[in-house]
C-alpha cells in the first residue's frame, strides 16, 4: 500500500532526525566561495562543472551576505549563495543575532516549494553548520522594489501574488490541516524568536518612542512626534501587536514587502523567508498592499508631470485591487473544495444550510482578514518612515523636503489603515482611504 505524504513530511521528519552539526562555521568570502562550491557535486552540475568560477558580494539587505558565482566559460550558469552573518548586518557585529535563521528559510522554503514550485527560488543545496542556502540565480529578475521606483509595471503580478498568499496561507491553516499537523509544525517554527522579536521591536514598538536606532527626517518631526502621542493610535497599534504575539493562523513568510519579490513581465517569485513563522494570515497580506501603497506615496514625488503621476498610481492602485480580489477569490475556491482541516468540519453546518451556512462564515472570516492586512499595512507603512529600517522608494529621495511629502502622505495613510480598519468591509474602502488621504 503507497503511504500518501502529506504537506510537511519533508520538514517534519529533517527535523525530527537532525543531529547536532559540529562542523565549524566560517563566513564566506568571495576568495573562498569557489572551493566551497566545487566539493557540491549537485551545484558543480548546475555550474556545467568548470571550477573557474567568478563570484561577487551582492548583499544589500539588512542580515546577511549573499553571492552570485558564474562558471567562467558560461557566465549564464550561476547560483546564489545566502549565508546568514552571527549578528544584524545593518546594525554592525555589535548586535549579535544567530545564524539559526537560515534553518527557517529553508524550511519555509521547503513547504512553499511543496504549494507554489513555481513562485519560489529552487533550494539546490542546504548546509546547516555554514548557514548556507544555495539556491537558484533569478538572472532574469528584478527586485521589484527598484522597477515600481522606476515606474514599471508587472502585469502579472497581482494574480501571481494573489495566488502565493491563497495557496500558501491556506494550506498552512487550520481551514485545511488537520490539528496534530498543524501543531507540529506550529511548534517548528515557533523557535524562530530572534527574528519575531525583530519584528516586534521594529515593526510594533520602537518606531513609535524613543529609542536610540530610530531615523527620520527631521523635516517631519512635527508628526513624529504627533504620533508617539497618540494614544489612541498605539492602543490600536498594541493591539495588532497582540495579534501577531498570539494568533498561528497561518504559517507566514514574515517579511513580504517589495524587497522580497524577483520579477520580470512573465515570472514571479517569492525570496527571502527567514522572518517565517506561524501568524495572521493579515500580516503577509498587508505587508504587500502596504508596500504597494508606499510606492504609491514614493511617486508623489518620483513621476515628474501629473499624468505620469495619475497613470503609475492607477496601476498601483488597481494592483492593489487585484491581488486582495485574487488571494480572496482564491481562497474562497480552495476553503470550498479542500474544507479538509479542523476549523470548519462540513457536520457542523450540516442544520443550518451546509455549504450556504459555512459560506456566511467564510465571509465573516476574510472580512476578518481584510481588516487586518489594513492594520498591519499601515504599521508597516508607518515604522519605514519612523524606524531602524527605511525603504528605498522613499529614502533615495535626496532632497529632504521633496521626501517629507512622501513621507507624511505614508504616514498619514498608514495611521488612517490602523485606525478606520475595523469599519472596513470591501478592498474599494481600502483604496478609498489611500485615495482620499492628504499628508499629515
Ligand atoms: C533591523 S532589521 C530591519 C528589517 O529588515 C528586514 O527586512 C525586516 O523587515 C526587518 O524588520
Ligand atoms: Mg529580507
Amino acid at each position: 500500500m503507497t503511504i500518501l505524504r502529506q504537506l510537511g513530511d519533508a520538514i517534519l521528519e529533517e527535523a525530527a532526525s537532525a543531529q547536532q552539526d559540529t562542523r565549524a562555521y566560517v563566513p564566506l568570502t568571495v576568495d573562498t566561495v569557489p572551493a566551497y562550491l566545487t566539493a557540491l557535486p549537485a551545484v558543480m552540475e548546475i555550474l556545467g562543472g568548470s571550477t573557474h568560477l567568478d563570484c561577487v558580494e551582492i548583499g544589500d539587505g539588512n542580515l546577511n551576505l549573499v553571492f552570485i558565482v558564474r562558471a567562467q566559460d558560461d557566465p549564464a550558469k550561476s547560483v546564489i549563495i545566502k549565508q546568514a552573518l552571527p549578528y544584524l548586518r545593518c546594525a554592525g557585529d555589535g548586535w549579535p543575532l544567530s545564524r539559526e535563521r537560515m534553518e527557517y528559510e529553508h524550511m519555509a522554503l521547503a513547504l512553499e516549494a511543496e504549494i507554489v514550485p513555481e513562485l519560489v527560488p529552487a533550494v539546490y543545496h542546504y548546509d546547516r553548520a555554514m548557514s548556507l542556502i544555495v539556491m537558484e540565480n533569478l538572472d532574469r529578475h528584478v527586485i521589484m522594489r527598484k522597477g515600481l521606483v522606476e515606474g514599471i509595471t508587472y502585469p502579472r503580478f497581482p494574480g501571481h501574488m494573489g495566488h502565493f498568499l491563497a495557496h500558501t496561507l491556506f494550506h498552512t491553516s487550520d481551514l485545511y490541516l488537520a490539528s496534530a499537523r498543524k501543531k507540529r509544525l506550529v511548534g517548528l517554527f515557533s523557535r524562530n524568536v530572534e527574528l519575531c522579536k525583530i519584528t516586534e521591536d521594529f515593526v510594533f514598538t520602537n518606531p513609535y518612542m524613543e529609542s536610540a536606532e530610530n531615523r527620520w527626517n527631521p523635516e517631519i518631526d512635527d508628526v513624529v512626534q504627533r504620533i508617539r502621542a497618540h494614544t489612541r493610535l498605539k492602543c490600536e497599534i498594541a493591539a495588532l501587536k497582540d495579534g501577531f504575539l498570539t494568533r498561528t493562523q497561518s504559517l507566514v513568510h514574515g517579511d513580504l514587502h517589495t524587497g522580497s519579490v524577483m520579477l520580470n513581465q512573465e515570472d514571479t517569485r517569492i525570496i527571502d523567508p527567514e522572518f517565517a513563522f506561524f501568524g495572521p494570515m493579515g500580516f503577509d497580506i498587508g505587508a504587500v498592499l502596504g508596500n504597494l501603497a508606499l510606492a504609491y506615496c514614493a511617486h508623489e514625488v518620483h513621476s515628474t508631470t501629473d499624468d505620469a503621476r495619475a497613470a503609475y498610481q492607477g496601476w498601483l492602485l488597481e494592483t492593489i485591487r487585484e491581488t486582495w480580489d485574487t488571494f480572496a477569490g482564491e481562497f474562497l475556491r480552495l476553503w470550498r473544495e479542500k474544507n479538509e482541516g479542523e476549523a470548519t468540519r462540513p457536520a457542523f453546518f450540516a442544520q443550518c444550510g451546509g455549504e450556504d451556512g459555512l459560506d456566511i462564515y467564510r465571509r465573516q472570516y476574510l472580512t476578518g482578514v481584510l481588516r487586518d492586512t489594513l492594520g498591519y499595512a499601515g504599521c508597516k507603512m508607518m515604522r519605514r518612515q519612523l524606524g531602524i529600517a527605511h525603504v528605498y522608494d522613499i529614502d533615495c529621495i535626496a532632497d529632504p523636503k521633496r521626501r517629507a511629502v512622501a513621507e507624511r502622505l505614508a504616514l498619514a495613510i498608514g495611521a488612517r489603515f490602523v485606525l478606520e480598519r475595523q469599519y472596513v468591509q470591501s478592498i474599494d474602502e481600502m483604496l478609498a482611504i489611500i485615495k482620499t488621504t492628504k499628508e499629515l
